[in-house]
């Protein structure tokens, strides 16, 4: 362990000299992009020491929205050849060159706290983004649920976890034959031991492809993407956007028809990814019904999406009690646990964070205050790293990450 002297510093420089101009690079060199989520919680990060500069961020990623309202996961504001798969991939038109998919809408809600706290500029900022968020979650809405309300990720990448044990059935069911040749980049930049396999890449470029062939038509991809699972990254956040949306429209007077109505359709969904058997919320492929039976940092995020669940605080209280450096991104009981494997274990601060709004919000306050301090003493002992891992807090992944030093300005220190 290697004590931070200067922490908050050291938080607001990664976030300065990541900052290209109008948005901010998660880490230089491994992603060198506008990268959907990462900038909507690297605003919460700026928003501690210049608020103009959080609006700018979440401004300029909507200057990536298509015009179906979509929002896409990563926008490639120049070339850089150090990251694949690049624009020339994903074969894009929107206004900027971008990929095809999405990732967890969280903007509405780290907007709304950037709003709540910019009294002088706030109402008007908020005011020009609105109907860009509202027309973001209508796409998600149109496309994305399935039949019981719960919302689909069409790509490992969409829900922003990439190789989580959740789509590890889904995954071997497809076939990747013909992918063809292609170059990774990223275990250029780390350690490959940390990184998705290649059985996993192969599957990840395959689903570009077919998104590509199919001119990234939705109504095309529902029968052609083999990949469509519900699962409660997606779902949570965009109840919770849903329920933001919501009180932001009540308070500036705006339009807001339709948002209580998909409220009570994504409660249902919510809950609809309870596995009883588990004990945990769940992901569900949406072609064959079938449960995952993963435990995943993502299943408690239901307090987050304001699902209360007696049985995920039982099992919260457990994983703070036993796990060194909680919340793991699998649970550790489980035989796929992998301390270092990106999605398939370590812990994540911005996880971390974003579970400790839902906690806070539904009053479990010391439950909120311990990971809160677990998260910053992660921080301040191990650094600013993109990950970590659960059993010994070492850090892994790229360095001077963006949302780490945002959740530490923000929450944890
Ligand atoms: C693909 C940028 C992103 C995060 C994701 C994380 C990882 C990308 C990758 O990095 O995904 O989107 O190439 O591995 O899984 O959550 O947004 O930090």
């Amino acid at each position: 362990m290697n004590q931070h002297t200067n922490p908050d510093r050291e938080a607001r420089n990664i976030l300065i000299a990541n900052d290209r101009g109008g948005y901010t690079i998660p880490t230089e060199g491994l992603y060198p992009y506008q990268w959907n989520w990462d900038s909507a919680i690297t605003a919460l990060g700026f928003a501690q020491f210049d608020l103009d500069r959080a609006w700018v961020e979440i401004e300029t990623l909507f200057t990536g929205q298509w015009d179906n309202g979509m929002v896409p996961h990563i926008l490639f504001h120049q070339q850089d050849e150090g990251y694949f798969p690049g624009p020339d991939v994903w074969g894009c038109n929107g206004p900027i060159p971008s990929s095809g998919i999405i990732q967890p809408p969280i903007a509405a809600t780290m907007t709304r706290k950037i709003w709540e706290q910019d009294t002088a500029f706030g109402d008007a900022r908020m005011k020009a983004l609105f109907p860009k968020l509202r027309a973001w979650h209508r796409w998600i809405m149109k496309w994305r649920l399935d039949e019981f309300g719960a919302v689909c990720t069409t790509h490992p990448w969409e829900a922003g976890r990439d190789n989580a044990p959740d789509w590890d059935n889904s995954m071997a069911r497809m076939d990747a034959s013909d992918v063809g040749e292609y170059k990774r980049r990223d275990t250029s930049h780390v350690n490959s031991e940390d990184r998705p396999t290649k059985f996993d890449y192969d599957r990840y470029i395959r689903l570009v492809q077919i998104g590509r062939k199919a001119a990234w038509d939705q109504q095309k991809l529902l029968s052609l993407n083999p990949f469509r699972i519900a699962d409660p990254t997606m779902t949570f956040t965009t109840l919770r956007a849903a329920r933001d949306l919501l009180v932001i429209s009540e308070q500036l007077g705006l339009a807001a028809e339709g948002l209580s109505t998909d409220i009570e359709k994504l409660e249902a969904g919510a809950r609809s990814l309870w596995n009883e058997e588990l004990g945990s919320f769940d992901a569900r492929d949406a072609h064959t019904g079938e449960m995952s039976g993963s435990v995943s940092n993502a299943s408690y995020l239901c307090w987050y999406a304001g699902v209360e669940s007696d049985k995920m605080l039982e099992r919260l209280k457990a994983t703070l009690e036993t796990v060194p450096y909680p919340v793991p991104s699998y649970d550790p009981e489980m035989p796929k646990f992998d301390a270092r494997r990106y999605w398939r274990g370590p812990t994540w601060a911005f996880m971390n964070m974003m579970i400790g709004f839902g906690l806070q919000d539904l009053g479990h306050t010391e439950h909120a205050n311990q990971l809160r301090k677990k998260t910053g003493d992660l921080i301040s002992g191990f650094g600013f790293a993109e990950y970590f891992d659960p059993i010994t807090g070492s850090p892994a992944g790229g360095k001077a990450f963006s949302w780490t030093a945002a959740v530490w300005l923000h929450w944890a220190g």
